[in-house]
């Protein structure tokens, strides 16, 4: 009995110290090693997001990103369901441009509607992870705390494919989530053809 309580003890030490170790605070985040816009372009499938504050994407979100190798920079358009003035529901076109910052893997992202009552605005646009061929992770943080934490984000996790990941993207991207201080905060985004039909 003595020997179970210590190892429960033990257990929970351990358990305590590695949460201790997190650290949250957004600059410390690491992102993708080597971003590569080329290998990056096409299409992306959102299987699941982690929401900011107010208005968001709700779901059939997809984006298609691209790469001009003339002037070298990245661009994309994305798609999804919105609701706007309280009950009004579309399928937003949304367009989106890169400014690259020092970190190959840190983009701050302008965007707007192609219809002007949508949202506008300049986030974050971090590519935390990707295989280029399987998934990615990306994560924007609008607001932070004096501590350096985040308080106000959106995380996307993409995949190439419409069925959603295999088992080890999942596990890959479930690390990811953690290291963002999100584990538990997405939910999975449904696609069920709403915005395949252009409206
Ligand atoms: C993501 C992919 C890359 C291109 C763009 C993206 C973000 C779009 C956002 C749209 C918000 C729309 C709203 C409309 C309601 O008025 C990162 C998906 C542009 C944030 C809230």
């Amino acid at each position: 009995m003595a020997k179970v309580a210590l190892g429960l003890l033990i257990a929970l030490g351990f358990l305590g110290s590695c949460l201790a170790d997190r650290d949250c605070r957004v600059d410390t985040f690491e992102v993708m090693k080597d971003f590569n816009k080329e290998r990056y372009a096409g299409v992306w499938y959102a299987v699941a997001k982690k929401d900011p504050d107010g208005l968001f994407l709700l779901d059939n979100i997809v984006a298609n990103f691209k790469y001009d190798p003339n002037d070298k920079k990245m661009t994309a358009t994305a798609k999804g369901r919105v609701r706007i003035l309280e009950k009004l529901e579309l399928c937003a076109n949304m367009v989106g441009t890169f400014i690259e910052t020092k970190n190959p893997a840190k983009y701050k992202m302008k965007y707007h509607g192609a219809l002007a009552i949508l949202e506008r605005g300049l986030d974050d646009h971090w590519i935390v992870d990707t295989d280029y061929t399987t998934y990615a992770i990306t994560y924007a943080c609008r607001r932070r705390n004096f501590d350096g934490t985040c308080d106000d984000s959106y995380s996307f996790v993409f995949s190439r494919s419409k069925d959603g990941l295999p088992l080890d993207a999942q596990r890959i991207v479930r690390k990811r989530q953690e290291q963002l201080c999100l584990e538990r905060k997405y939910r999975s985004v449904p696609h069920n053809g709403y915005c395949e039909t252009e409206q």
